[in-house]
């Protein structure tokens, strides 16, 4: 790469970042300017071990050929093609592809451009159909608290995360949340699934008893809720949600945006936990976070609802200019041939042990009063400095960015998620990196 191109502009006002703190990073800036494999490289020529895979999206690690040559290639022969009316043979080759890895009975693909929009889709998809079907007054949304959803009306209406949602008016209406799961008190330090809060789905019968069934539409949950911090699912969660649902004819959706692809250990958590939900919204790791894409993966039974009218007729009135676009449909085919080939969720299955021990070893450095694991994913909370919420994981993640290690921080929570073809080594490396930077900031 140039020079040129890596300057770092002498004006960095233009560029509104997202979920920034703008004034204080353009003080300060930060940038990458290359990246390969596990590590990025910084505008100062310094590298960086990649521990959060990005935002949770690059699961095959950085600038892998594979993908890099497909995208090189679709671009000099079919950049865009028309998405609604017309189709390029990619998105029909990579929907099969991404119904292969589904659960059973999942074999239809709505695609989208984000997390967000997979979640808007589902959901739109989820009202459609029960209209379709006779249930017009099925019209509730069903969230839970601390859910992250993305950042459409939709997805923040359903999600729980206070600060994504105060500032925008009403939201959707109708819309009730269920209580999360995290349970410190009983659950702390617990390596993979905890034992206790399977209960808390009872919390789903009794917003069933009070609006009625006849007037919820759908559930959407993360099956380990992410951006609030990695909340894993109590042992038997999961499945009393799915049992309520599918007592009372409300459909479930799995949000795998950050589980999908690999990150549990398994293609999705629904294997990972063996429970299937009606609808699974996906993006990131569809195709390693190198183009924009996600994807809503509908149960059969949802999706032929929709089949049904004169054959002349769009069947659903939904879909983005990108839906499907062949670059990122050539971006995804190219990602999920490198899971394959390499076996990459196999690989995070065999690592998710030691990753464990390593990550659990952090129980006694200094502030750390919880660490939880499940797959390649870990959280380590930390002691909130008093009055001073953020601050102290804000520190850590400045001082381990200095240390040459990406993490990603949410509230006073580190959260972890290396690319798939993490080391054992590299494993070690996060961890004493973590543990130094505890024993260095205040
Ligand atoms: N659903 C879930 C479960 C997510 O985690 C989205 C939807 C939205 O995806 P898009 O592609 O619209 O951003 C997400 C995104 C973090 C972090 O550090 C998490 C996300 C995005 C950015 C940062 O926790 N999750």
């Amino acid at each position: 790469m140039s020079e040129t191109n890596n300057a770092i502009p002498n004006d960095l006002s233009a560029f509104w970042m997202p979920f920034s703190n703008n004034r204080q990073y353009k003080k300060n800036p930060r940038m990458f300017v290359g990246a390969k494999d596990m590590h990025f490289t910084t505008s100062d020529g310094k590298q960086v071990l990649d521990g959060t895979a990005g935002l949770w999206c690059v699961n095959a690690g950085h600038c892998r050929p594979l993908i890099t040559e497909a995208i090189q290639k679709q671009a000099a022969e079919l950049d865009y093609a028309p998405a609604f009316q017309l189709g390029h043979p990619k998105a029909f080759e990579l929907a099969n592809r991404i119904v292969e890895l589904s659960p059973d009975g999942m074999d239809h693909v709505f695609y989208t451009n984000s997390g967000s929009e997979s979640v808007e889709t589902a959901l739109k998809i989820a009202l459609a159909y029960q209209k379709t079907i006779g249930q017009g007054s099925r019209t509730r949304l069903i969230g839970r608290e601390r859910g992250y959803h993305g950042v459409n009306f939709g997805g923040i209406s359903v999600g729980g995360i206070v600060p994504n949602r105060k500032m925008f008016g009403t939201l959707l209406a109708g819309v009730d949340h269920m209580p999360h799961t995290h349970l410190p008190e009983l659950n702390s330090f617990t390596k993979g699934e905890p034992q206790h809060g399977a209960n808390l789905a009872d919390e789903l019968e009794r917003i069933v008893a009070l609006h009625d069934a006849s007037t919820i539409a759908a559930v959407i949950v993360e099956p380990v809720a992410g951006s609030t911090g990695v909340l894993i699912p109590p042992k038997g969660y999961l499945q009393r949600l799915r049992d309520i649902c599918t007592k009372h004819g409300i459909i479930l959706i799995f949000d795998e945006v950050i589980t999908g692809f690999g990150r549990m250990g398994s293609k999705f958590a629904a294997d990972y936990y063996g429970v299937t939900p009606d609808i699974i919204t996906t993006a990131k790791g569809l195709t390693n976070g190198v183009i924009p894409m996600g994807a809503a993966i509908v149960k059969n039974e949802i999706h032929d609802a929709f089949m049904t009218g004169p054959e002349e007729m769009i069947e659903f009135f939904h879909g983005y200019t990108y839906s499907g676009n062949p670059m990122a449909a050539a971006a995804a085919l190219a990602t999920l041939e490198t899971y394959k080939q390499e076996s990459l969720f196999e690989r995070a299955a065999e690592l998710a042990p030691y990753w464990q021990d390593a990550l659990h070893s952090l129980k006694d450095a200094q502030y750390v009063i919880d660490v939880r694991n499940i797959g390649l994913i870990g959280a380590i909370e930390l002691e909130p400095i008093a009055g001073k919420p953020t601050k102290r994981a804000f520190s850590a993640f400045n001082k381990a960015f200095d240390k040459g290690l990406l993490v990603r921080t949410t509230g006073d929570i580190i959260a972890l998620s290396p690319p798939l073809i993490v080391s054992k080594g590299q494993i070690d490396e996060i961890v004493d990196k973590i543990r130094e930077t505890l024993s260095e900031i205040d």
